[in-house]
């Protein structure tokens, strides 16, 4: 993996159903994540926030995809600036903000890993279209948007799609899809571990299994983290908590084996909300996370 890191934040809800995650980049950078990362070996430069509209200041004209300008552009500038990153041979880490800006990342990861892989850790599928969406909040859409389905405007981010192969996907940790996502994932024959797996065959078989299926066919994998994978006893401050998810422990023992198959070229946290949030408990556990990913070990 690349010993150059850079961090861009993007304090982004417009894509979720309520406000609080847009402070997750502070929440994250105040759990010291640079610090963290320096001392596990690596060169960390940080880039600061994007610019992104406060929704007070807009109105919703289309229900079924709420801020669609908005988070088209927002997630237009952060494709350039992945692109960009990644030109100048450093590995993009990005700070969300709501899970819709993985539109963005894919989009710029996507322009120089045509054949990319997405491990997805969610307690959702994330793969709802406009049509299937029961909320029209675009943070449920965006695995959909890279698949090629979707809204035009997002999907022609950097004018090509699709951005990613339905084969190249694994999503780790659902328990609450829509009846809309679950057919999606059965008809592009999606890798998807429930908790049910999780709890059957134990994460660590689910991270073999994983790793086996992305790395000899995908030329880099990227790591899309949504903190309420994770259990809310553990990470309460998560813009939609649902119960039964992902501990603590399984969710480092699943970074340390990412960070021993080494074939990350990205990775994305999203979904921090302050607001909900137990003295920065959840932001503090996206840094252990991160941390682990990147190769910091126990002893
Ligand atoms: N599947 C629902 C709920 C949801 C998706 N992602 C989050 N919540 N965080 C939807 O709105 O698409
Ligand atoms: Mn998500
Ligand atoms: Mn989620």
């Amino acid at each position: 993996m690349h010993k150059d890191i850079t961090i861009i934040g993007v304090p982004l809800d417009l894509g979720a159903g309520r406000r609080g995650v847009d402070m997750g980049p502070s929440a994250i950078r105040y759990a010291n994540v640079k610090e963290r990362l320096e001392n596990a070996g690596y060169h960390v430069k940080d880039l600061g926030n994007l610019y992104v509209p406060t929704p007070e200041t807009y109105t919703i004209e289309n229900p079924k995809l709420k801020y669609l300008k908005e988070v088209k552009k927002v997630n237009e500038e952060l494709a350039n600036q992945v692109k960009r990153i990644i030109e100048e041979g450093r590995f993009p880490l990005v700070l969300g903000g709501d899970h819709s800006i993985a539109i963005g990342t894919i989009a710029g990861v996507s322009s120089h890993y045509p054949n990319m892989g997405v491990i997805w850790f969610d307690a959702h599928g994330d793969i709802n279209t406009p049509e299937t969406s029961p909320t029209g909040n675009i943070h449920g859409m965006p695995l959909a948007v890279s698949l090629g389905k979707g809204h035009i405007d997002l999907v022609n981010i950097l004018n090509f799609s699709p951005k990613i192969k339905p084969e190249n996907i694994v999503i780790i940790g659902a328990r609450d899809l829509d009846k809309g996502e679950r057919e999606f994932i059965k008809t592009n024959g999606i890798r998807v571990y429930t908790m049910h797996e999780i709890d059957r065959i134990g994460m660590a078989k689910v991270m073999e299994e994983t790793i086996h299926y992305l790395k000899d066919k995908t030329d880099g994998v990227h790591l899309s983290f949504d903190l309420d994978c994770l259990d809310p006893n553990d990470a309460p401050g998560v813009g939609t908590p649902v119960t039964g998810g992902v501990t603590y422990r399984e969710g480092h023992l699943a970074m340390e084996m990412i960070a021993e198959a080494n074939f990350l070229i990205s990775a994305e946290f999203v979904e921090v909300n302050p607001i909900l949030d137990v003295r920065n408990r959840t932001a503090e556990i996206a840094v252990g996370l991160m941390a682990s990913a990147f190769g910091e070990k126990l002893l």
